[in-house]
């Protein structure tokens, strides 16, 4: 049996030595060695993986932009330029499950505030924005806002945005920022 498997491997070997010479397996071998390495190069369709980052208009990765029809009150509240985010230092509550005058289910809304004073582009009036944190649940971690407008060091606490408000609350766990028209500035002369 094993005469025969012999005899008929070397009969494969002879009619395979016969029909191929050396160069030109090589020149095959380096073909397909070739051919392979330009298979990454070849361009391909691909939708976003876990890992991609998908800005879709606001800036943030993965966080979809929440246009306001409102023309009294123009933008997008879950980007940082939107008007009303003129003085705010914070995570973004529109891009957490609530809205940028409500705060994510779960949470409450922290009683002391920062102030600011924002233009509105719509009507270029000055707004008094009122900047409640919501309180209850682990920082949101989703668009970080930060405009240094008027801020002033934590010396003077009352008059700096990097405070968690959360601490007059009955839970001091940050979670994020909401922007609310507290009234309008009066015009100096
Ligand atoms: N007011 C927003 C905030 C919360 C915690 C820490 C800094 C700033």
């Amino acid at each position: 049996m094993s005469n025969k498997i012999d005899s008929l491997t070397e009969n494969v070997a002879r009619i395979f030595a016969k029909n191929t010479s050396r160069r030109g397996l090589f020149s095959r071998l380096g073909a397909l060695v070739a051919g392979a390495a330009t298979i990454p190069l070849l361009p391909v369709a691909r939708g976003a993986g876990p890992g991609d980052k998908v800005d879709m208009g606001n800036g943030y990765d993965g966080v979809a932009s929440q246009p306001n029809d409102n023309p009294q009150d123009p933008g997008d509240p879950s980007s940082c330029s939107y008007w009303r985010y003129c003085a705010i230092d914070g995570y973004l509550c529109t891009c957490c499950g609530g809205t940028h005058t409500t705060c994510p289910p779960g949470t409450e809304m922290s009683p002391l505030t920062w102030i600011g004073t924002c233009l509105n582009p719509a009507d270029g009036r000055s707004y008094i924005i009122s900047y409640n944190d919501c309180c209850g649940a682990n920082s949101c971690g989703r668009c970080i806002c930060y405009s240094s407008l008027d801020d002033k060091p934590m010396v003077r606490p009352q008059a700096n945005n990097d405070i968690n408000w959360c601490l007059g609350s009955t839970t001091e766990v940050y979670n994020c920022t909401t922007a609310i028209i507290a009234g309008v500035a009066l015009d100096s002369k």
